[in-house]
């Protein structure tokens, strides 16, 4: 609490502590649907059930991460969500040390070609068909990678040597170990300012609306992208599709070149990079 430079987001009541739980996801989501209020946020040293995209696990070493989720009520379109809470992640490593992250498209936060954190948006509505969002955000602050890789890892230690899956550390990548308290701090101040532009931009009478804050945050996050300009495979269920990464569209979505010289729109997978 003492180092929170947040107006609302994990102030008071707003910040729930649990040494460990499934999922502060799935944690949040509950709390949510009783009624909690927008910006707590659900902090936990371990969990048991971590959560992936596509039913996948996220996995953690005790102490070593920083394992959040923030409740939110957004009005702006979701699509929006993972543009902030990547941004906000980029930003707290570049406040906590002198590492530069970039982000691999869709939900990756890439240090080198190594992941160091990933971000699940779960989006639902109230009673009231007001929309409700958690944002999950999952970072590899402290311990070691090897660490990492062979602590309860193990089971899919095959999965995190795939390649595009290798797992890295902050304490890995800038040689001491980051407060998870100031990190949190960082992390809760970037994501609660971009949230609360673009919700103000989202309740501007229409005729003031000219949409310069969720332009900027898209520019921004198009800036970040490690992705663009890059031959990909992007991993659909079975299906795979190859090609060059172009350009994103409007709403996040990826455009790709193919072999045929056509133009693929993208808006779910996993990328793997095939000549590295
Ligand atoms: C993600 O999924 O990257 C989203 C991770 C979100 C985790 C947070 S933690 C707080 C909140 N509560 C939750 O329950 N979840 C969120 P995806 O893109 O599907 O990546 C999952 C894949 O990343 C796994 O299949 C592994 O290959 C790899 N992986 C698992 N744990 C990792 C770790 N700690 N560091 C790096 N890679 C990991």
């Amino acid at each position: 609490q003492g180092q929170l430079k947040t107006r609302f987001f994990g102030r008071n009541s707003r910040l729930v502590y649990v040494p460990v739980v499934d999922s502060t996801n799935i944690l949040s989501m509950q709390l949510a649907r009783q009624g909690a209020a927008e910006g707590t946020v659900v902090l936990t040293d371990s969990q048991t059930a971590g959560k992936g995209r596509l039913g996948r696990q996220w996995l953690d070493v005790q102490y070593c991460h920083v394992l959040s989720s923030t409740i939110l009520r957004p009005t702006f379109s979701p699509y929006l969500l993972v543009m902030i809470a990547s941004l906000a992640v980029v930003n707290a490593i570049s406040s906590v040390s002198e590492v530069v992250a970039s982000i691999k498209w869709p939900n990756d936060i890439l240090i080198g070609n190594r992941k160091v954190a990933g971000i699940l948006i779960e989006t639902s509505h109230d009673q009231n068909g007001r929309m409700l969002a958690i944002v999950g955000i999952g970072v590899n602050v402290n311990g070691l990678s090897d660490q990492l890789a062979s602590n309860k890892m193990t089971g899919i230690a095959t999965d995190l040597q795939r390649p595009g899956a290798i797992a890295t550390t902050l304490q890995t990548e800038c040689g001491y170990v980051v407060s998870r308290e100031t990190f949190i701090a960082h992390l809760l101040h970037h994501l609660e300012t971009l949230y609360l532009g673009l919700q103000q931009e989202a309740n501007e009478p229409v005729a003031m609306v000219n949409q310069s804050t969720s332009r900027l945050i898209r520019e921004q996050w198009r800036s970040q992208l490690s992705t663009l300009g890059r031959h990909i495979e992007v991993r659909q269920g079975n299906t795979i599709v190859s090609g060059v990464a172009e350009d994103v569209d409007e709403t996040g979505g990826l455009l790709l070149r193919n072999h045929s010289g056509l133009r693929v729109s993208i808006t779910w997978g996993d990328i793997g990079y095939p000549t590295e």
